[in-house]
């Protein structure tokens, strides 16, 4: 143990009536909603990076934080490792997540690279052997280092392609190493800045083989966790390929990958794209490719990807509600991939953010546990298709225009509007949050 977070007492369940800022007031990990462990539910993740390697920069000022593991060595390393086991256990997470250059100093080439991230990850292994949480997920930053400027794996040099494909398979090994239980892909910088200069077809094939080799290799080293692809659509480049469900989606089928690849969708990343973060998970999920969550959000006034931690119990509800529709996570979880604003300078402020923000998932859980539980929702649903069970509609569909304008003349069929009954289920949706 490290003395970072001194007299910060281990986070308990206190119940709604708590005045205790360091306590759970909704966020009790062994009360069963809708027969499963509140735990087992949202599978909370702390993530290491915006906690951990974020030094509190924004465009206009550098840091703010001043972290007695800020540093370029494997001793700093290790010290910021010690720190975050002991967040993680404060807070009682059952998960966290890193990419590899939050976790390594930066080495001088690849095989240095690797070996200072094998390094750690042995570290890690000892600190989760006695105890600590579970990785839900590991990934390969290929997005800050200044060789990534022009992408990775849709960069015009194939050496850069070199680069990053390696780099993927020592953070995929270190993933498989520490049981981890999902492995992601965020396509940083994969995009443009200008069409000017950009061959759209190359770097699209070269983004669809690097993705098929990942999904290789994940079978030859016999990983068991799920391949996830999280969209954005832009920021850090202008249009960056992997703008949303849909276009990943797309993306999969041409190459053949949707059936091994699922999503990683995060709150804030939806909402650039122009949709709520309930439409991107309820698409995955009609779709068979819905996978883990980054519940994090933004600024709704400055409309850039600011990973605040989550505040909002109705918006949360409706997420929860898509997730627990779909029948809950499998192998994927509740990741924070939220930072602190830059003027939280003090130790307790990291703690606090991840208390707040696992209360107002709890809370939105329990929301949507009570909206399927009452049934209204569905059932109201259900009633708007019912038309569809019919025998005579369901063999339309197997039919042709043809038939069908024969069968509406001879029936007279003359369809009546009939209300899509919003109000009313907004107002029930507010019963419930
Ligand atoms: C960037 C982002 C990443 C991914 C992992 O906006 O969300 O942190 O979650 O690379
Ligand atoms: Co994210």
């Amino acid at each position: 143990m490290t003395d970072f977070f001194d007299g910060i007492p281990a986070i308990r369940y206190e119940g709604p009536d708590s005045d205790n800022d360091f306590a759970f007031r909704h966020y009790n990990p062994d009360e069963e909603v809708m027969g499963k462990r509140m735990e087992d539910h949202l599978r909370f993740a702390v993530c290491y990076w915006h906690n951990f390697a974020w030094p509190g920069g924004d465009p206009f000022g550098g840091q703010t934080f001043l972290r007695p593991w800020f540093g370029d060595t494997m001793e700093h390393a290790k010290l910021k490792a010690d720190v975050a086991f002991d967040m993680f256990r404060i807070l009682g997470v059952p998960f966290f997540c890193f990419h590899d250059a939050d976790v390594r100093p930066e080495g001088a080439s690849f095989a240095e690279n690797t070996r200072n991230l094998n390094e750690i990850v042995d570290h890690f292994a000892a600190h989760m052997e006695a105890g600590g949480p579970q990785l839900l997920w590991g990934t390969a930053n290929l997005f800050s280092n200044r060789r990534y400027m022009a992408g990775a794996a849709t960069n015009p040099d194939p050496d850069v392609f070199a680069f990053a494909a390696a780099t993927v398979k020592s953070c995929m090994d270190a993933t498989h190493r520490l049981g981890g239980q999902n492995y992601v892909l965020w396509g940083g910088r994969e995009g443009y800045e200008t069409l000017l200069n950009t061959d759209l077809a190359r770097e699209a094939e070269q983004a669809g083989r690097f993705l098929s080799m990942v999904v290789d290799y994940k079978h030859k080293i016999g990983f068991k966790g799920t391949i996830l692809v999280e969209p954005k659509p832009q920021e850090p480049t202008k249009h960056q390929y992997d703008y949303d469900v849909a276009t990943v989606y797309g993306f999969l089928r041409r190459f053949g990958l949707e059936n091994e690849v699922k999503m990683n969708i995060e709150q804030g990343h939806a909402i650039l794209a122009g949709h709520s973060f309930e439409h991107e998970l309820a698409l995955a999920a009609s779709l068979g490719i819905l996978g883990s969550i980054d519940m994090n959000r933004n600024d709704y006034q400055c409309g850039w990807d600011t990973d605040h931690f989550p505040n909002n119990t109705p918006e949360v509800a409706l997420a929860y509600y898509e997730v627990l529709r779909a029948g809950g996570f499998d192998t994927g979880g509740t990741n924070f991939d939220a930072k602190l604003r830059r003027q939280s300078l003090d130790p307790e402020d990291l703690i606090l953010a991840h208390v707040g923000a696992m209360d107002v998932c709890a809370r939105g859980l329990k929301a949507a546990a009570a909206m399927l539980q009452d049934g209204r929702l569905e059932e109201a649903r259900r009633a708007r298709y019912a038309g569809w069970e019919q025998d005579a509609a369901q063999a339309m569909l197997g039919s042709d225009l043809e038939t069908i304008a024969a069968r509406v003349e001879a029936e007279d069929i003359n369809p009546q509007p009939r209300s899509g009954k919003h109000e009313k289920l907004e107002n029930l949706v507010n019963r419930f949050v």
